[in-house]
């Protein structure tokens, strides 16, 4: 037994195993560099200077000594160590040695390093100078050695031409890190190495351009937040030449300041644009002015603007669609300036009938009475057939804004199809694709702001019960929030209510006060508030407004409003569109969205990149452990260098495993649990002790071992096939 060391997520979260205190007591002994584990819960270096039982006297590099406790030291790495450009290379991977590792390279400008096949971005939030066609043509060729998004997206095309298989690279961290910039790195190389003579290259790039315009806002977090998630794949010619760029895009949220594109439009049309759509300035338009925020530091909206217009030139939007384009914006601006007055004591409503109205209506195609009438009243069914109602203040306010997001989702949706087609040039595409993920990043982070919080175990391996929670049929929190969206009567809180009820089984579930629960993900507690739920959950497009935008005379209207009722699959969508028992909410169909991203990337050699914000004021030079601790093991990273450092490249649950090879024990184990199981099988067939580790929840193997089994459980097999057989023929 002693020779099974038991892996486990409390080593990576700085905890001391087994084999770490016997480390510990030679480090004692030697009175070397620790690692000391301070009040506040962060990591201090230290000298040992002695010891006495449990506890040692540690001189601290700040000159104080302190007692500690051995279970609060871990061992610290030799100085010759420090700023290694992979963390395998580091004799003692604990996480205080890791974050010092990755700060002492932060300050000196080095944001690359590896976590084995991890490749680690913090993020500088200043520019390096290690990026352009200089830089690209020495990891091209080889000269450079250090670690860059450049080497990585080089080894992804050479593995590509290599192995003829679609590569992918992955990108994660959370809203800050760099995923975006980065992934625009990926692309500039990308489109450096596999560029022909035909321009495709710069039209990539323009078509970022765009989509950021469109797709990002500023945030509080990121003032060029992805508000979109992508998947960007460039598929090359059999000659390595780049042939199409594609982007797959996954649901547009929302955020404070809105989309970029407006305030570029406000601030950069030109007089004879202005007078056409009527515009106006950022401040005189509700949607934009409610946020405090509506310039952005060191950002020249109307410059953006003329980049913007170049930007869809080069990417052939012609003209005329590009002034299609503007219109819907400005159409949508003056939407959000419509207002209604309250006519009864019912609060049902007329619109007021003003310069908003005439606005929207003219660059929509349709008449002022039209957008009046179907702002201001609802068709309903019943027995007899239509019956049209007054609509309250309240209906009006969200038919108003429900269409205005509709026009801008479906004009988004419109544009990136329109860079598709656009992005494909002569050459056939004989070869293979290299995928590009940049989604957007989890931004609720209140919870670890604050300082000094002592983390609970993460577990990484197994989220099986918070996947439940989330999926379970029909008694998920997806399938409830879509039962609920359908009730008439269902409030926020009767959904949290019923979510308690339903839910309250599920130990990463727990019930909060009014509107609130809160999940344990595998991050971390995260505490939710259900107001709003329903209503985004929804998300739907009143029959009337969808009437009416099919009616406009206006090409992107119809043909948005055709294809919103072809996805609904309604033939009668005129008349119901009503979320029926059928169609799925908005959390239902984003899960279904990223799954197909998902499936489709399974089939693809990945490459990952993990970006890391180091502060939270978006400053060059600020490293906060804590900040960067959390999201090292959100990234998993720790856990990926050690597997790498000790090699064992076959990672098996002992479920899995036990079940594919449990039935080749001779003797059968006294405990059925598959992790006795997984040991009992690699001790009958003499798998010698250091080519694998066990975990509590996974086995990890050396290259070739599984090779082993498999030729073990094929012989087997064999032989009861054989046995079968015989006894078939006799009976026969
Ligand atoms: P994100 O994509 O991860 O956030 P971005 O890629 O937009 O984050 O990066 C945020 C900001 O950090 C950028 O606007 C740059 O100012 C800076 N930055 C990032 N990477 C670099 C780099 N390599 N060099 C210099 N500056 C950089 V979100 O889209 O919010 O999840 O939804
Ligand atoms: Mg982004």
């Amino acid at each position: 037994e002693e020779n099974i060391t038991l892996l486990t997520s409390n080593a990576s979260s700085g905890k001391i195993g087994e084999l770490e205190d016997d480390t510990i007591s030679y480090f004692i002994k030697k009175k070397l560099r620790v690692w000391c584990k301070q009040p506040r819960g962060h990591w201090e270096l230290g000298t040992i200077r002695s010891s006495s039982g449990e506890e040692a006297s540690v001189l601290l590099s700040n000159g104080k000594v302190m007692k500690v406790a051995r279970s609060e030291l871990l061992p610290a790495n030799p100085d010759i160590l420090d700023g290694v450009d992979d963390l395998i290379k580091l004799s003692y991977l604990n996480e205080p040695s890791v974050l010092h590792n990755l700060k002492f390279r932060y300050s000196k400008e080095i944001i690359y390093s590896k976590a084995g096949p991890i490749l680690i971005a913090l993020n500088p939030f200043k520019d390096l100078q290690i990026y352009g066609n200089d830089h690209v043509s020495g990891y091209g060729q080889k000269f450079s050695d250090s670690h860059h998004v450049y080497a990585l997206a080089d080894a992804a095309y050479n593995d590509m031409i290599k192995d003829e298989l679609n590569q992918s690279i992955i990108i994660s961290g959370e809203s800050g890190s760099g995923k975006t910039e980065t992934a625009k790195i990926v692309i500039q190389y990308l489109a450096a190495l596999g560029g022909g003579n035909c321009g495709i290259e710069n039209e990539i790039l323009q078509t970022n351009c765009i989509l950021e315009a469109f797709g990002n806002a500023k945030t509080s977090r990121n003032e060029n937040s992805s508000r979109f998630g992508r998947l960007i794949e460039i598929h090359f010619s059999s000659m390595g030449k780049i042939c199409r760029a594609k982007s797959r895009v996954v649901q547009l949220g929302s955020s404070e300041r809105s989309y970029h594109i407006f305030y570029q439009l406000c601030a950069g049309a030109s007089s004879g644009l202005k007078e056409r759509l009527n515009l106006r300035s950022v401040s005189d338009y509700k949607y934009l002015n409610q946020s405090d925020c509506m310039t952005i530091c060191n950002v020249d909206d109307a410059k953006k603007f003329q980049q913007l217009t170049k930007a869809l030139d080069t990417v052939r939007i012609c003209e005329d669609d590009q002034e299609l384009i503007f219109k819907m914006l400005a159409a949508i601006l003056w939407l959000g300036n419509i207002s209604f007055q309250v006519i009864d004591s019912e609060n049902h409503i007329e619109v007021v009938d003003d310069v908003a109205v005439t606005s929207a209506a003219l660059l929509m195609g349709c008449s002022s009475q039209e957008l009046m009438a179907a702002l201001s009243t609802r068709k309903t069914q019943s027995g007899d057939g239509t019956v049209v109602k007054r609509s309250t203040l309240q209906q009006a306010i969200d038919t108003r804004d429900a269409t205005a997001k509709f026009i801008y989702s479906s004009l988004f949706e419109w544009l990136v199809e329109q860079l598709n087609n656009s992005l494909e040039v002569g050459e056939k595409c004989t070869g293979k694709s290299i995928s590009i993920l940049d989604i957007y990043g989890f931004e609720s982070l209140k919870d670890y702001e604050s300082d000094g919080i002592d983390w609970t175990k993460i577990d990484f391996e197994d989220n099986q019960e918070c996947l439940d929670l989330f999926e379970k049929k029909p008694l998920g929190l997806l399938s409830l929030l879509d039962k609920e969206s359908i009730l008439p009567k269902a409030s926020d809180l009767t959904l949290a209510n019923k979510l308690k009820q339903h839910l309250d089984a599920n130990p990463c579930f727990k019930g909060q006060r009014g509107r609130a629960f809160s999940v344990r993900h595998y991050t971390g507690e995260v505490l939710y508030d259900t107001n709003g739920f329903l209503e985004m959950n929804r998300d739907i497009l009143p029959s009337d407004s969808l009437q009416l935008l099919s009616s406009c005379n206006c090409e992107l209207l119809q043909f948005c409003s055709k294809m919103f009722s072809e996805s609904q699959g309604q033939s009668n969508f005129l008349h119901t569109v009503a979320l029926d028992s059928q169609k799925q909410g908005v959390g239902t169909k984003f899960k279904g969205q990223l799954f197909k991203l998902i499936h489709q990337l399974e089939s693809t050699k990945p490459h990952f990149i993990c970006c890391i914000r180091p502060n939270n004021k978006q400053l060059p030079g600020i490293y906060e452990e804590d900040l960067v601790l959390q999201q090292l093991r959100c990234c998993g990273v720790l856990e990926a260098a050690r597997i790498s450092r000790v090699g064992y490249p076959t990672r098996m649950t002992h479920q899995e495993f036990s079940r594919r090879y449990g039935f080749l024990l001779s003797e059968a184990t006294v405990s059925q649990d598959p992790l006795s199981i997984s040991v009992s099988v690699l001790q009958q067939f003499h798998i010698p002790f250091e080519m694998y580790q066990v975990g509590y929840t996974k086995l990890y193997l050396r290259a070739q071992q599984i090779g082993t089994l498999e030729d073990k459980r094929k012989q087997v097999l064999q032989g009861i096939l054989g046995i079968q057989k015989c006894c078939g023929s006799y009976q026969a």
